[in-house]
């Protein structure tokens, strides 16, 4: 073999060499590539903690934990030894004709330990996409073995995320991903989300009487659609890449009591939930609710490999295990060795450095403070965080609440600003959002609230500036 004439993935390259290379070769995820061209996309180059670096050497906070997913935070020593421990060993084998690995039945076993009582039971996936279409997979083959098969819709939420396959964006409630490849797929129904901003406040509701109108809406549609026809209801505890959309506290008790009284599965989407990020293992612990499924990818591995699956309560899994036969469904990395010997070694770190307890008590309460200070902000409406997720709403006139003009794109001027200073905080509309690796500081939040500010501060300036602000 010749030398190699192309340079490798870790040669030195100029900004611009990777920018042109980037926009010649690669399709992102949802990106507009002749916008992007112009631009040029931002090379990161390296992280460390909660901070990321790019190929021109700055430092960026990482408030958005790579896609909220690294919870551990970037450089973990533990997790890097055990992939290359497990690389050595054994970087692959399969779970189908009757074999399983060590780590694959570690992992299952912690999962377990670390999850509400009535899971016992862990089908592995790549990613949270294809845990989603595992979950429609087993509800359906549920009801077939239970002997209902036609019970077999899911019912699910607007501007809810459920990822990027065919029935992940079916599951989903994106209106923009449904236009595009002829989605939703048969046998799934959106009611409207528990956005107490958008659909309680306008009708003068109190946010725990708006947590029951919006819960009552689920039973409308089983009672509309008839119960002996829907197999499930999946919503993700708290609503992240809709906006970090936090329930009222009344929504998910009752949304459990409704599930109950009909017989139709609770499935709770646990991909960014999970993993300590709301202040306890699963988001449905703290929505006290007692889901019979839970999709996880993301922080099973703090993202550091992809890693996803469906935690199988109870009830379900007696169902399939005892009278169900063979499951024909699967994949070729379902409990693949390597990424389930980081997740075992993600696990335990959460559980030695006591990340959960920590959101809980410590950087939850923390942030939520950090956030009732920037409540006070001339351009926010509302301020909320949920354990280590927090969103700002802007707002034209924060007297009245009277959003900007859509073709302002408040978001996405805050947004440039935030790029500009050194920090990773999303826009999804008029919501600025966070989600930090759970081992940040709290002198780490006082610099994410203090560049918050500081991006919300030029973002009123060009308001005031260009008249956005003027009825
Ligand atoms: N469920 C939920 C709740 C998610 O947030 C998925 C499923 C799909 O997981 P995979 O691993 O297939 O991507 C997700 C993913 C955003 C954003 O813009 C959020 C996600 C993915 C990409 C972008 O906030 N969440």
């Amino acid at each position: 073999m010749t030398a190699h004439t192309t340079a490798s993935p870790t040669a030195p390259r100029t900004t611009a060499e990777w920018q042109h290379a980037d926009s010649r070769h690669f399709l992102h995820p949802f990106t507009d590539h002749r916008s992007l061209a112009r631009k040029g996309a931002r090379i990161i180059t390296r992280a460390e903690g909660i901070y990321l670096w790019d190929s021109d050497g700055h430092r960026i906070l990482d408030a958005m934990s790579g896609l909220w997913c690294v919870n551990v935070g970037y450089g973990q020593k533990a997790l890097i030894d055990a992939a290359t421990k497990q690389l050595g060993e054994l970087p692959f084998y399969n779970a189908f004709f009757q074999t399983a690995t060590p780590p694959a039945i570690e992992l299952a076993e912690l999962l377990a330990e670390v999850s509400p009582p009535q899971f016992e039971h862990v089908f592995f996936s790549g990613s949270g996409s294809e845990g989603n279409d595992t979950v429609v997979r087993m509800v359906r083959r549920y009801w077939d073995v239970m002997g209902q098969p036609g019970r077999d819709i899911v019912i699910s939420r607007r501007n809810a995320y459920h990822g990027s396959t065919m029935a992940g964006a079916s599951l989903g409630g994106m209106a923009g991903m449904h236009a595009q490849g002829g989605l939703p797929i048969p046998g799934i129904v959106h009611i409207e989300q528990p956005y107490w901003w958008e659909h309680g406040r306008p009708q003068g509701l109190a946010r725990e009487e708006f947590g029951l109108v919006a819960a009552a809406w689920l039973e409308e549609k089983i009672l509309a659609l008839g119960p002996h026809r829907v197999a499930a209801f999946i919503g993700e505890p708290v609503q992240g890449a809709g906006g970090v959309i936090i329930p009222p506290a009344s929504y998910w008790p009752e949304v459990q009591r409704i599930c109950d009284k009909f017989g139709v599965l609770l499935v709770s989407d646990e991909v960014i939930c999970g993993f300590g990020r709301t202040g306890n293992w699963f988001g449905c612990e703290t929505n006290g609710c007692r889901p019979d499924l839970m999709t996880f990818a993301k922080g099973v591995t703090s993202g550091y490999v992809p890693l996803g699956g469906v935690l199988v309560g109870d009830r379900v899994a007696r169902a399939l295990v005892e009278r169900g036969g063979e499951f024909a469904h699967g994949y070729t990395y379902s409990g693949h060795p390597v990424a389930c010997a980081v997740g075992l070694a993600n696990v335990r770190l959460i559980r030695e450095l006591g990340l959960v307890e920590r959101v809980r008590d410590d950087v939850g309460p923390y942030l939520a403070a950090a956030w009732r200070e920037l409540a006070g902000h001339p351009l926010v409406g509302d301020a909320e965080t949920c354990g280590l997720m927090g969103a700002l709403l802007l707002v034209r006139d924060k007297a009245t609440g009277a959003p900007f003009a859509p073709e302002v794109e408040i978001g996405m001027a805050c947004r440039a600003h935030c790029f500009r200073e050194g920090l990773v905080m999303r826009a999804v509309g008029d919501r600025m959002i966070v989600a930090p690796p759970l081992v940040i500081t709290r002198a780490e939040i006082d610099e994410l609230a203090g560049l918050v500010r500081r991006c919300l501060d030029l973002t009123l300036a060009d308001a005031q500036r260009e008249g956005w602000l003027a009825r």
